[in-house]
């Protein structure tokens, strides 16, 4: 392990704050984002939008993190795309540039047009905008039908617009709506409501102070969670022992210091935060689980207390078929698969059977694998053993990525809605609601290539750098009629577009939205269930921006020929929005008054109560649908596409990833040092990376070997860099989720070095 130099410092720290503070004063922008910051998660203020962790309880004077500050200062960037600067630049040169180039031009101003003629954004008005819009989707629902457009929504959303969007696209006759969750924890929930009855984590925040175990798998908090890591350090400080399963040794996983811990900073010393890492095989955490929930169930036969089986009896059905399927899987295959020895994962189960209160937390290391549900189920199922569901401390943690992507699909952003939405839409707003299920981002991109879809509206995000098979889907949006970006910042979506495009530029979640009833508030449910109001107070970045619900509401105006509601009266107030949603969405009764209490309001959580809305009407345990683990063949490596530090999903903030010791580059491929010695390879050697999937190869070039602990065949990249390599079809089951986690390679060193 000497040769890796790890990042020397606990992570979190000074540098967490100091250095972006610094970058902050560079941007000429730290008074703004310092003043906005101080409101960020407070009562008051505004819901930060880098993450979907839930505020603090007892609010701190300070609720925020670096991951925060980066967010904040990003949207108050004092950098602005103008229409000149359209003006200057042909969108093939724009074409040219990298994503980071493209970010840091700054906030869109106004409404543009895609002129086909000279290859330029021109400026145009937005009554101009929706006029033609409009007339473009009427059009293609006359020709081609209402399927014929996909709508996606990316999860920075708040509520308000995402209730007025789905509504929008349903009068409009689909239930296309692809969304970021397609590609981030569908197979959560689709794997949870199966299970348990609610695609959602059954904690609370609080549910962390009372655990006496907590296992966090897949998950690399301390860049992409930081405000997690205060709560695991609270737990750690309590001696509630933390077990990390990543195929990569995350630094901030190792130790941590916690920002607000005044002493922690005098004297720099972090705790251990994760009092054990297991570095499990890219792609082999469902061989993994089985692995401890094996070790769990030996220990039983022989104690005969570790189970709980008033819980197992009274609340859940299958166990005796999950037990046979348990003790009929080797354990030699367990361990070649998960590259953790048997030793270990009997350690693992001791310290799982000597609490008595266990929090699963998981992220995309999990839920983007063609065992995607598998490896979620399979976390579920060792919950369900002790009955760590619905008992303070306990429970199944998914944690939520964009802030209110959650929010977003409880407000009816999902392309499979239940029927009983859509028979309460059609109460409420007295119109037919389209009843065939939609497209996901998966279908949606199929549809673009096969011309079945021939219209993209975009609300928020970046659908053209954020999905796989980077070459085709550039294609496959090329091919659209019409694309429509909803956006904050340009980015690669507003570049690969199709024959007739938009940029509608809109207000951020940290911007004042005033109408005509005055300064409006929206609001978002975070990871955990919570609802809360954000009043963003910034001023907007062009006297031009709409807010996301203004926009929609003018979408939907153009494009419907019956409404289904009076948009302009909604939009002068969003309370009225807030009763619109009391009226339809469950769970959301008196939402005006209920949200405006201090942390707003918890949405309560079937499976929580021991209400399980499942087939069984019990929670289910449930073997894996896919055998083992099949090791890869040989000359192959398993590839895992991650995040560095210094970006929040395709929106590149600098290039450095320094709990990785990776400065001033992206094009990385981290490799155990003892393998690129194996290889007759060296550091800072350039490889190029091939995927093969039946007779189709896609090659990304010139990546740099990086040395990094990692297990051996397992390597990692940047996303998204990678996206090139993973064909559409390489996802999860059911679910759809890309399989981005794990994709296998053939390297080779590039031939320019
Ligand atoms: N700063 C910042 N914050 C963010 C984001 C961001 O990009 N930047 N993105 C937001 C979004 S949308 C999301 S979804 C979340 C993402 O948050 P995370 O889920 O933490 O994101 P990733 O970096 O994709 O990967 C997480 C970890 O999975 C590990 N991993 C990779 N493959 C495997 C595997 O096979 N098994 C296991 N057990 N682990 C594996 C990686 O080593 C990595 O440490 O963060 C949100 N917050
Ligand atoms: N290889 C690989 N691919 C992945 C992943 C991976 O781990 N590996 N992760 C996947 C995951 S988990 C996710 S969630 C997706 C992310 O997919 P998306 O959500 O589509 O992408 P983002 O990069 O978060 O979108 C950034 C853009 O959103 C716009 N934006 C920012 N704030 C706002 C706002 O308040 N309103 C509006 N309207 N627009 C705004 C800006 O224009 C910005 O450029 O990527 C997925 N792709
Ligand atoms: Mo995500």
């Amino acid at each position: 392990m000497k040769k890796i130099r790890v990042y020397p410092h606990p992570a979190g720290g000074w540098p967490a704050l100091g250095n972006s503070a610094l970058s902050l004063l560079k941007q000429g922008t730290l008074l703004k984002g310092g003043a906005s910051m101080l409101h960020a998660n407070q009562p008051d203020g505004f819901d930060c939008p880098g993450c979907a962790w839930p505020d603090a309880s007892s609010h701190k004077a300070i609720d925020f993190c670096e991951n925060g500050v980066k967010a904040v200062a990003n949207e108050a960037t004092s950098q602005r795309v103008t229409a000149d600067f359209f003006a200057q630049h042909t969108v093939a040169e724009l074409r040219s540039w990298s994503d980071y180039e493209l970010e840091r031009v700054g906030r869109l101003t106004e409404p543009m047009r895609y002129d086909a003629a000279s290859d330029h954004y021109v400026p145009i008005s937005w009554a101009q905008a929706f006029a033609e819009i409009g007339g473009q989707l009427r059009d293609l629902r006359e020709t081609a039908g209402a399927d014929a457009a996909a709508f996606y929504t990316s999860g920075r959303t708040s509520n308000e617009a995402a209730f007025l969007y789905q509504l929008f696209v349903r009068a409009f006759g689909t239930n296309n709506m692809p969304d970021c969750s397609n590609m981030c924890h569908e197979a959560t929930s689709v794997g949870l409501k199966q299970q348990i009855g609610i695609g959602k984590g059954t904690i609370t925040l609080d549910d962390f102070d009372h655990a006496q175990a907590i296992f966090i798998f897949g998950q690399n908090p301390a860049t992409n969670h930081p405000r997690m890591m205060g709560t695991l350090h609270e737990a750690v400080k309590r001696g509630c022992p933390i077990l990390a399963f990543n195929p990569l040794r995350e630094a901030g996983l190792e130790a941590f210091t916690n920002p607000q811990s005044p002493l922690e900073m005098l004297t720099g010393k972090g705790l251990p935060i994760a009092m054990r890492l297991y570095q499990v095989n890219i792609g082999g955490d469902a061989a993994l689980l089985t692995g401890i929930i094996k070790a769990v169930l030996a220990r039983d036969a022989e104690q005969s207390s570790v189970l709980d089986r008033e819980f197992i009896a009274a609340q859940t059905s299958g166990f005796s078929e999950f037990e046979a399927h348990i003790a009929a899987q080797s354990w030699v295959e367990i361990e070649a698969a998960s590259g953790i020895s048997k030793a270990e994962l009997e350690d693992i189960a001791e310290i799982y059977c000597a609490s008595q209160a266990t929090i699963c937390t998981w992220g995309m290391g999990i839920t983007q694998h063609q065992r995607g549900i598998d490896n979620v189920q399979m976390i579920v199922n060792l919950l369900l053993l002790r009955g760590n569901i619905g008992k303070t401390g306990a429970g199944a943690a998914p944690i939520r990525g964009h802030s209110n992507v959650q929010g977003d699909r409880t407000m009816g952003i999902y392309e499979k809605p239940d029927a009983a939405l859509l028979d309460r839409l059609e109460q409420v707003f007295k119109l037919p609601m389209p009843r065939k299920h939609g497209v996901d981002v998966v279908d949606t991109l199929k549809g673009l290539a096969n011309g079945s879809i021939q219209a993209l509206i975009a609300l928020g995000g970046n659908f053209a750098a954020a999905t796989p098979d980077t070459q085709n889907t550039y294609a496959a949006l090329q091919n659209a009629k019409l694309t429509v970006q909803i956006s904050t910042k340009l980015n690669r979506s507003h570049v690969v577009h199709g024959q007739s495009a938009y940029i509608l530029p809109c207000l951020g979640r940290t911007e004042a939205d005033w109408q005509e009833s005055g300064w409006q508030s929206v609001t978002t449910e975070d990871s955990m269930s919570r609802v809360m109001l954000s009043r963003g107070r910034n001023r907007p970045a062009s006297e031009q921006l709409w807010s996301e619900p203004a926009i929609v509401a003018g979408l939907a105006q153009v494009s419907l020929t019956s409404q289904p509601v009076d948009w302009v009266h909604l939009v002068a107030d969003y309370d009225r929005i807030r009763d619109l949603i009391a009226q339809t969405i469950a769970g959301f009764e008196d939402f005006n008054q209920r949200v405006r209490a201090e942390r707003g309001f918890y949405l309560g959580n079937s499976a929580r109560e021991h209400v399980w809305k499942t087939s069984t009407a019990k929670a289910q345990f449930i073997a894996p649908s896919q055998p083992i683990h099949t090791p890869i063949a040989a000359g192959l490596w398993m590839l895992t596409t991650i995040r560095s530090h210094d970006q929040y999903n395709t929106t590149i903030y600098a290039l450095d990833d320094r709990y990785r010791n990776i400065h001033g580059e992206r094009r990385v491929c981290f490799m155990h040092p003892d393998e690129i010695s194996r290889m007759g390879w060296q550091v800072d050697q350039s490889v190029d990376l091939t995927s093969v999937f039946g007779d189709v190869e896609r090659t990304v070039t010139g990546f740099k070997l990086k040395p990094f602990d990692l297990p051996a065949g397992c390597i990692a990249s940047y996303y998204p860099e990678t996206n090139d390599l993973i064909p559409l079809d390489h996802h999860t089951p059911r679910a759809q989720t890309p399989a981005y986690k794990s994709i296998p390679v053939r390297l080779s060193l590039s031939s320019e070095t």
